[in-house]
């Protein structure tokens, strides 16, 4: 049967134990330039760069972080992960048919992620039919014929799966979600189940908003920043000039992560002569080296320690707030010693900690996946609002809630209704506007939606984008999910492991990314998105596609729907394919905050979208901001066993793999390893390098992440780390956040097995 892991071979590993203490500078200005010129001619990589992140350019693929919402940079609003991501799509590489008639689906499986990716862009439609062993050419009318001829087959609407990753354009994901709800389904899992789907849980009840409050513009009035379980530094590398100004204004920084991630520790910006030439700012004030999954404590021993001194701000909570009482209750139970001893923090720093928190309320908490993995993760979400509230740290300019989002338009996607359980509201909105009544059951998330396929009540699974396989958890069981579809089709940009992991027929759909020029019959085309802070705005590509077989996303969902569902409803679906401002006109009736959407986002750098918790508006079950109670509980690991993360390498977005290097780490041309500290490494009489497997047995079945290196590194003892997505095959798919379902990929337990010879 074909691998559906990554190929078990070494690379080669060099490990240099002296990192540099800052990020950025001359290092990352290469970098950006090898990965842009290696990809494409000058021309083409001048042009693109020179539009990136500019007002009416193209929007960023890569991470969500906003651009400044007056002056650009002329040259440089961007970052090297994002060069890196540009030179990844703008490539001039091509998998063309001629291609796939060289490499069968065995074959390519053999190859490592690195090599998937570097075979250039999807050019045709192709197509894989039982008992065949490579993918050939398909017309689209027949790919769709053949979409549609399986859809309409179904006993039910609901035996179908569309998955969504989050770069799809506003436009194309309404028209997506509108198509589906037509066909009758909620079966809308989406990369957000797997990312910040515990952030939304928890703000939407606390605070009555699934999104951040805070903007660009209240981190320069912040007093404290706190950056918890986030790696700016690699995945959201335009903070740090965010970072870097704040701290030239007296902000004080509060990292708390269990390694000390080099993009934290200093900046050297490329866009000023000091950065370039000088010795670059130190951002990190204050250090906290957590032990993974010890948040929730901290964070419940800080609000205790501020209850105590009296540190609260108590008209703020009076006039704003709800459920004080029961939280102040439950809190007089808590050992605040006995917390910290779980978290792994000194009273020391604690102490230090608690006193910035005191004595200022212009505090601003950040995160991102280190504290929305695990089973606690909403819990550990909620404290942090406590923990604001407390200090009246919400609602006011530098201050608030900063869920640092991954994809470029992941927020945008739910804002328009990529939702699995759509709104009471939102139900309305669609029947009103487009005269048919949507499904009103909930549909299934991404781990609901494995175990439907992997129990044949769902038959047919499409993605737009993504890759759904490798981004997956235990990636054996999905493998056998996505394996026993009658139908899987991938709508991609880029060769990726979900292509060759399929059913019994499989079709592979071409499609324009950001970087590309979109003609329809009404002229070129733009696109929206959202940034993590609510911010929308236009994209535009400028390079001509590679290949005149390459469809839009807008226009594939519209021919997609009309050979679906063809005049069933009153809906014309390929006119809006003909022109997308047609979409945003829906858009604009259907979904709250897009009045004037086209013209408001031809204006300068977009748009705000309402945000409640910003104004101090809370939209909860009490109409206040709401404290809760959450409860602490260590997880449970044995004699031998160890918690383990999986986290991201500096070449990396996601399960693309631009590189086998991870420099701020100081890991080069190696992805299998395993970090741990080295007493744990003596103790477990394991040399440098020595080689292991990796175990986990929750829930009774043996899960194996075959040939890691042991690297020693400066992480917590009891702590080890993985790169993602090598060891997704470990995270038991049972294992999720309680609230959000996240799968929990930065606490899985394992024990390590060492492998002789
Ligand atoms: N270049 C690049 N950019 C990206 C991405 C990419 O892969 N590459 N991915 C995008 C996406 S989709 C996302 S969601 C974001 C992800 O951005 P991040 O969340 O920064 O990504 P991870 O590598 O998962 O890093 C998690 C961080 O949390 C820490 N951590 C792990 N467990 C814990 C814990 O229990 N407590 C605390 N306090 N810290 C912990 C880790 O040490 C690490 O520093 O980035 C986005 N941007
Ligand atoms: N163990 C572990 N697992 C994780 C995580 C973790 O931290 N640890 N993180 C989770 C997180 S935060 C996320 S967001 C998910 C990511 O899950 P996904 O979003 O499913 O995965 P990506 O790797 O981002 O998808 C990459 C593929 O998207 C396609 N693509 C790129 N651009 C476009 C485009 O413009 N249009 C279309 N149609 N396709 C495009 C390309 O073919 C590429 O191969 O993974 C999750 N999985
Ligand atoms: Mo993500």
């Amino acid at each position: 049967m074909t691998s559906a892991q990554p190929p078990k071979d070494f690379t080669g590993l060099k490990q240099e134990l002296d990192t540099s203490q800052m990020a950025v500078g001359w290092p990352a200005i290469l970098s950006s330039v090898k990965h842009v010129f290696g990809a494409m001619p000058v021309r083409r990589g001048v042009k693109t760069l020179l539009n990136l992140n500019q007002k009416g350019g193209i929007d960023c693929p890569s991470c969500a972080w906003p651009d400044p919402d007056e002056h650009r940079s002329g040259l440089g609003e961007y970052c090297e992960n994002g060069a890196k991501a540009i030179a990844d799509e703008a490539t001039t590489r091509k998998a063309t048919p001629v291609f796939f008639q060289r490499y069968s689906v065995a074959e390519m499986a053999a190859k490592s992620d690195y090599w998937l990716g570097q075979q250039g862009r999807l050019t045709h439609p192709m197509v894989i039919r039982e008992g065949q062993t490579h993918y050939e050419k398909i017309s689209w009318d027949e790919a769709f014929g053949l979409i549609a001829k399986e859809l309409n087959a179904l006993a039910s609407p609901d035996e179908a799966i569309f998955y969504t990753s989050g770069r799809s354009s506003n436009e194309a994901a309404f028209l997506y979600q509108l198509f589906i709800r037509a066909f009758g389904t909620n079966n809308l899992p989406d990369c957000s189940n797997m990312c910040h789907e515990s952030s939304g849980v928890a703000l939407t009840e606390t605070l009555g908003l699934g999104k951040g409050s805070v903007t660009l513009h209240d981190f320069e009035k912040a007093e404290v920043i706190v950056i918890m379980g986030q790696n700016p530094g690699t995945n959201h590398p335009r903070m740090l000039t965010s970072l870097e100004k704040a701290k030239k204004n007296g902000a004080k920084i509060v990292a708390i992560n269990p390694l000390f991630e080099t993009g934290l520790l200093g900046f050297k910006n490329p866009q000023t002569m000091e950065g370039l030439f000088g010795k670059g700012t130190s951002l990190t004030d204050l250090y906290l080296q957590i032990r993974i999954n010890g948040d929730l404590a901290l964070l419940k021993a800080i609000c205790k320690q501020l209850v105590d001194q009296k540190s609260v701000d108590n008209e703020f909570i009076q006039n704003n707030t709800s459920d004080y009482h029961e939280f102040l209750q439950k809190l007089k139970q808590e050992n605040i010693e006995q917390l910290l001893a779980d978290a792994g923090i000194s009273n020391v720093q604690f102490h230090e900690f608690v006193q910035l928190l005191a004595n200022n309320s212009k505090i601003i908490v950040c995160w991102a996946m280190g504290l929305t993995q695990h089973k606690n993760s909403v819990a550990t979400i909620q404290e942090v609002v406590n923990l604001l509230l407390l200090r009246g740290a919400i609602g006011k300019e530098g201050a608030g809630t900063c869920p640092v989002r991954g994809h470029s338009n992941v927020q945008g996607d739910r804002t328009v209704g990529i939702m699995h359980k759509p709104s009471a509201a939102f139900n309305s909105a669609i029947e009103k506007n487009f005269r048919f009544t949507p499904p009103q059951q909930h549909g299934y998330d991404v781990v609901e939606a494995i175990e439907a396929m992997h129990e044949q009540k769902a038959k047919v699974f499409f993605a737009l984008g993504g890759n759904f396989l490798s981004a997956s958890p235990d990636t054996e069981y999905t493998a056998q999910a996505l394996r026993n579809c009658k139908l899987t089709v991938q709508v991609s940009t880029k060769l990726n492991r979900s292509h060759l992991i399929h059913g019994k027929t499989a079709l592979i759909l071409p499609c324009l990314g950001r970087t590309d020029k979109d003609l329809q019959k009404s002229g070129q085309q733009f696109v929206t998105t959202e940034n993590s802070m609510g911010v929308v705005q236009k994209s535009k590509g400028v390079l001509e596609p590679l290949s005149e077989a390459m469809m839009s996303e807008p226009a594939i969902v519209a021919h997609l729907a009309h050979a679906v569902l063809g005049n069933k409803h009153h809906i014309k679906w390929l006119e809006y394919s003909e022109n997308y401002a047609l979409i945003r006109e829906d858009i604009a009736k259907t979904i709250e905050g897009f009045k004037d959407y086209e013209q408001k986002v031809n204006e300068g750098g977009g748009f705000y979208l309402p945000n409640g918790p910003r104004e101090g508006n809370f939209k909860t079950s009490t109409g206040k901001a709401k404290f809760t109670v959450n409860s602490w509980e260590k997880i449970e690991v044995k004699k031998g066993e160890y918690l383990m993360m999986t986290i991201r390498s500096h070449d990396q977005f996601n399960t693309t793999v631009y590189g086998l290097d991870d420099r701020y780490r100081g890991i080069f041309n190696e992805r299998r390893i395993v970090f741990m500290n080295p007493n744990d490494m003596f103790k477990e009489n394991y040399k440098n390098y020595d080689k292991v497997d990796i175990i986990n047995e929750f829930g009774g079945n043996q899960r194996v992440a075959q040939s890691f290196i042991v690297v020693p590194y400066n992480i917590p003892k009891g702590c080890l780390a993985t790169y993602f997505p090598e060891a997704n095959v470990l995270i038991p798919l049972q294992s999720r956040a309680d609230g959000s379902q996240t799968p929990t990929s930065k606490s899985v337990v394992v024990r390590l097995c060492k492998i002789k010879g």
